[in-house]
């Protein structure tokens, strides 16, 4: 197994549309395997494939508190989301220290492959129900913060961009020069 960049916000490569997944063979396994443990290393509930630059409709979630429980969600579809919405403080490893409220569908019924291709049915709601949707966005390129408004989404991406440049000179001090 291996760990894997997960990339930040605002890289470029976040807002890549995700192919679907056609083959269900030993690099799609490798896949999955390495991408667990990045999630379970960096500490996330859940991890796109776009977040690790590979631009395929996989995601993984584990909600739960003893941490072995992962979902392996391949080419998921939402196939019914309920008429009430809840607001839950979100995060996301592309955009590390940052959390704000975001409005969705409080509950989700999604359909997806698991690893071995075989076809699975979600009913989602709390916290899986968000990350199930926080998941999705990100294989349609798109980034929680862009729920909030310009301004708040703007102060991030400065933020995010000032640790970036600092992160850069502690890895070449030269640039510092
Ligand atoms: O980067 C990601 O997409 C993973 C993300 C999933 C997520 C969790 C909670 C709400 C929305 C999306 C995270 O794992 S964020 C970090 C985290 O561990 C966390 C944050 C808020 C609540 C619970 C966990
Ligand atoms: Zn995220």
């Amino acid at each position: 197994m291996a760990l894997l960049t997960i990339l930040r916000y605002p890289d470029a490569r976040l807002h890549k549309i995700a192919k679907p997944v056609t083959t269900f063979d030993d690099r799609l396994k490798k896949l999955v395997a390495d991408m667990a443990e990045t999630m379970y290393d960096a500490h996330g509930v859940g991890l796109a494939a776009t977040q690790v630059d590979v631009h395929e409709q996989l995601i993984l979630i584990d909600e739960s508190d003893t941490r072995d429980q992962l979902r392996v969600l391949i080419n998921p579809e939402i196939v019914w989301a309920s008429e009430e919405r809840s607001v839950y403080d979100e995060g996301c490893l592309s955009v590390p220290g940052i959390y704000d409220g975001v409005e969705r569908p409080a509950r989700v019924r999604v359909k997806a492959f698991d690893a071995d291709g075989k076809v699975q049915t979600i009913e989602a709601e709390g916290l899986l129900a968000v990350c199930v949707q926080h998941e999705m966005d990100h294989l349609k390129g798109k980034v929680f913060v862009e729920y909030l408004s310009p301004l708040k989404r703007n102060r991030i991406k400065a933020k995010m961009q000032k640790e970036e440049r600092e992160m850069k000179k502690e890895r070449d001090p030269e640039m510092a020069r």
